[in-house]
């Protein structure tokens, strides 16, 4: 299923790889896990990254990353995580200087793009699906590239435990640790370590937090004037929602939080009941049916009333 875009990359000398803005593990782990594939290869590879929470640092690689294309074009560009190309973290000018493009993503419901698409719903992660492109790359899997792809699995599977976790995710994730993958260290780091910031945080979002509909529905929205007095940046004052979904009786979890740009973000999770994507959707943004997000684009008030009766028709 590969073969072409596989063809692609061998004639391909100048490389870059992107995801989407804001990254999580998933577009960390598969961007910078093609990275070190490909510099087995010996292309000439960076990955764009202007921005990332400061958790992932322990990352091999991430510290090489680039924030555009030096260049006046490219040979190829390999996309990860994206349903849509206007969320990546490239400029459209970037982005146009690319001769080539791979897209690599599995999120239900995408804007194709790229020359090559490779789109797996069914899939845990873009990592997943990566493991098995550079799989047909034939390239050795380092340590390295086995920990990134773990990351990137892991962090989409909440640590296997969503229902997006299949038997074939749990195989790639044996077979990365048969490479070396540093799985204990990835843990430790990214599920059992946070900055005092961080906890203050989640203090502030459970304190701001409303109830409704008998506590199916929480809600919580923090300032970015409060979220900016913590010392904590866009990246890091992310994934609240998993602390107000794990409230007995809860089903769908709503955090919204100021940004640096003045806009405000939605965070939604839910616990099975009710697919949030289709909210989400409705409200101008996109994702999965248990992880969803959208930005405002009225005020929180009025916002907030149409999202609590949306909400309400489905819970
Ligand atoms: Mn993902």
């Amino acid at each position: 299923m590969f073969e072409e875009a596989v063809k692609e990359v061998e004639k391909s000398k100048l490389i870059y790889v992107v995801a989407h803005i804001n990254p999580d593990g998933d577009a960390i782990g598969s961007t910078f896990a093609i990275y070190h594939a490909l510099k087995e290869l010996d292309k000439d590879v960076h990955v764009i990254m202007p921005s990332y929470s400061h958790v992932f640092d322990f990352l091999p690689g991430i510290e090489n990353r680039v924030d555009n294309i030096k260049e006046d074009e490219c040979d190829l560009l390999i996309c990860t995580d994206a349903s849509d190309y206007t969320r990546l973290a490239i400029s459209k000018e970037d982005f146009d200087k690319a001769k080539k493009v791979i897209m690599i993503d599995h999120h239900q419901i995408s804007r194709p793009y790229g020359d090559y698409r490779f789109i797996d719903d069914l899939k845990s992660s873009a990592s997943e699906i990566t493991f098995h492109f550079i799989k047909a790359l034939g390239i050795e899997f380092t340590s390295d590239i086995a920990t990134l792809l773990y990351t990137g699995i892991m962090t989409d599977t909440g640590s296997f435990n969503y229902n997006n976790t299949s038997a074939a995710t749990l195989r790639v994730a044996a077979e990365l640790v048969e490479y070396g993958a540093k799985y204990i260290e990835v843990c430790k780091r990214l599920n059992d370590t946070m900055k005092e910031a961080k906890l203050r945080l989640v203090a502030k979002t459970v304190d701001n937090m409303e109830s409704f509909f008998d506590g199916k529905l929480r809600f919580s929205y923090v300032s970015y004037e409060d979220i900016n007095k913590l010392g904590i940046n866009d990246e890091e004052s992310e994934g609240m929602t998993n602390y107000l979904r794990a409230i007995e009786g809860c089903e769908v979890a709503v955090y919204v939080r100021g940004r640096s740009d003045g806009t405000l973000k939605a965070s939604l999770r839910s616990n099975g009941k009710v697919d949030i994507s289709k909210i989400a959707i409705e409200f101008g943004g996109g994702g999965h049916p248990r992880a969803a997000g959208y930005t405002l684009v009225e005020d929180l008030e009025t916002e907030k009333e149409k999202l609590i009766k949306a909400v309400g028709e489905m819970i």
